[in-house]
């Protein structure tokens, strides 16, 4: 109630200070760093003793919102095709407009029911499993942007519909700054005759994470629940994450994320088939098939699969472990590496996440980001990305800045997460390499980058363009571009898959693709000079000094050519 108040009084100002402190008192020789600590059993109101779908609320939900006929569009999850071409000229505008503005089909989802019933098509021993054990509690976080009303919804009703409600503690809706009407008073209104749901807003646009902090800063659960606001849970969701965290509070729990698509809004139930993955060269999330040492642990088709990282919108964590790891870096902006850096420091810091089976939710997936980022949504992630390599990376940030060439621009402040991490002892990046995600694919070392500047006359190498080219000594530009350059661990000196080639015959280099066969290997001494390997030829400015030559290794300093920075030995 208190904590209510404030944050209407002076939102994000109050709760960042609470968040602060919360971080601040984070430190490495808690229990819950031994691993193993369990959930506190709190009294007789988290019994779930009884599997029915009591509702502890005493509402009568068919008259708050009456259920579709089961021959309705999209029951049983069933897609819903509308061609445009059979609708009226002013219905086929209101369908585009719709789209575009969602990017996803808003037309055909407010043709199905808001309470539309899904099939349980898990697999029989997830149905078989029996929750005897009393549970803990949770908060539901849910945070949007604009989000279509009959789709935020359908997110609310399909854990209504599917959860046992003794369960819930409270459905915290957090609305980050949209400006749709039926957002405001509506939605309250409605969600007023649920009493189960909670409304918070922020004051400003915030992002994705700093809004789920304050979705955390109300949250009154033993358990947070995180979804997007386009989502549907399916029949059994719910207990199986909260079961896993009882038995274990420094696991996150994320359920099968199946598809609803966005044009037909047809529920997709896959079983699990992939864990979550990351490239380390642009420090991205993608899904990934289950290595097999992890099927072959697994005793059980019931039994979780631990999984590298997390996708990010939707899981379960012990909200005193969600604190204890330091909540999230409020320091990101809208959208992106947030998923990541909870993975890494998870798994870094003590703790494991899980992807659970028996526990389904569908997620509207689309193809472009529907909404306003209000800058360049690249730099925003970029941004977020950045922050992430700088905390939890160590030496391996490097592949993710050799990509931008270096060029991190503000990315604001880490000091407080790195003292985070310092605090919470977390393992270094390599551990979690080794131990946690081993089938990683780890780019060749670089070992030196940027501009290759000729001592002799301070002109840089340039490759003249797009492979096929002859490179030159040219005058140094200091927009990366063609005059940047990578030397490998291997002795390749390169741009994506193009080498810097020798000609052992005419004496000269090129710039081509990388192939077998090439002398494309070079040795870069420790007096800078460039060797072609297994030669005495060494790289050599000469006539007007832009002409590239090679030339038998001497001391002259037009052979001498040094980089900007050096990453590795
Ligand atoms: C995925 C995650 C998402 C988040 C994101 C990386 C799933 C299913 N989804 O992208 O949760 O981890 O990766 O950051 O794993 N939102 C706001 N304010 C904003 C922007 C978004 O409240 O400024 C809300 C939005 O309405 C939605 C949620 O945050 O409910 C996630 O955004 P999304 O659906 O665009 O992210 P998604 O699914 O592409
Ligand atoms: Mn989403």
């Amino acid at each position: 109630e208190k904590a209510a108040q404030m944050i209407e009084a002076d939102p994000m100002k109050l709760i960042l200070q609470q968040i602060k402190d919360v971080i601040n008192n984070v430190n490495g020789d808690s229990e819950l760093n031994q691993g193993n600590k369990k959930l506190p059993k709190k009294s007789n109101e988290s019994e779930n003793k009884k599997q029915e779908f009591v509702n502890p609320l005493g509402l009568d939900f068919d008259a708050i919102e009456p259920r579709a006929s089961p021959d309705a569009p999209g029951e049983m999850g069933k897609s819903y095709v509308v061609h445009t071409r059979d609708l009226p000229p002013v219905e086929k505008e209101k369908y585009d407009k719709m789209f575009e503005q969602h990017q996803f089909n808003k037309y055909v989802s407010d043709k199905i029911s808001v309470r539309r019933r899904l099939p349980d098509k898990r697999i029989q021993s997830c149905k078989d499993v029996v929750f005897d054990k009393p549970l803990p509690r949770t908060s539901i976080i849910i945070c949007f942007h604009n989000e279509a009303w009959s789709v935020l919804l359908r997110t609310i009703w399909s854990i209504l519909d599917r959860s046992p409600l003794n369960l819930i503690k409270e459905i915290i809706l957090v609305d980050d700054f949209s400006s749709l009407g039926e957002l405001k008073k509506p939605l309250e209104d409605y969600m007023a005759q649920l009493k189960i749901v909670k409304i918070v807003r922020t004051k400003k646009r915030e992002g994705l994470i700093r809004a789920r902090l304050l979705g955390y800063s109300v949250a009154t659960g033993e358990v947070l629940t995180f979804l997007d606001s386009h989502c549907e849970c399916v029949f059994g969701w719910l207990e199986p994450m909260l079961t896993r965290i009882a038995e274990n509070q420094t696991r996150a729990v994320a359920p099968v994320i199946n598809s609803i698509g966005h044009h037909a809004f047809g529920v997709d139930q896959h079983e699990a088939r992939d864990v979550g993955i990351v490239h380390l060269d642009t420090l991205s999330f993608h899904w990934g098939l289950i290595p097999k040492r992890e099927t072959q642990r697994r005793t059980s088709p019931t039994e979780p699969y631990r999984s590298p990282t997390m996708a990010g919108g939707i899981f379960s964590i012990s909200k005193e472990y969600f604190a204890h790891l330091g909540l999230y870096d409020a320091g990101m902006e809208i959208w992106g590496g947030e998923n990541l850096e909870m993975s890494f420091r998870i798994w870094t810091c003590g703790g494991s996440i899980e992807l659970h089976p028996c526990s389904h939710v569908a997620h509207v997936f689309r193809f472009k980001s529907p909404y306003n980022w209000g800058r360049d949504p690249q730099l925003i992630l970029k941004k977020n990305t950045i922050r992430v390599g700088e905390v939890w990376l160590d030496e391996y940030r490097f592949h993710y800045y050799e990509n931008h060439q270096y060029r991190l621009g503000n990315f604001g402040d880490v000091s407080e997460r790195k003292a985070l991490r310092q605090r919470l002892q977390c393992k270094p990046f390599s551990w979690y390499i080794e131990n946690v995600y081993p089938e990683m694919t780890i780019p060749e070392p670089v070992l030196y980058s940027g501009e290759v500047r000729n001592v002799a006359y301070d002109q840089c190498l340039d490759s003249m363009g797009q492979a096929p080219a002859f490179p030159k000594a040219q005058p140094c530009h200091g927009l990366g571009g063609n005059e940047y350059f990578r030397y490998f661990k291997n002795g390749e000196v390169r741009m994506k898959d193009v080498c810097l080639v020798a000609r052992e015959e005419e004496r000269v280099v090129v710039w081509n693709v990388c192939a077998e066969r090439q002398l494309r290997f070079w040795d870069y001494t420790d007096d800078n000079h460039f060797v072609v390997r297994g030669t005495n030829l060494c790289l050599d400015v000469t006539e007007g000094k832009q002409k590239l030559k090679l030339n038998p290794c001497s001391s002259s300093s037009t052979q001498k050519w040094t980089w900007t920075r050096k990453l590795a030995d």
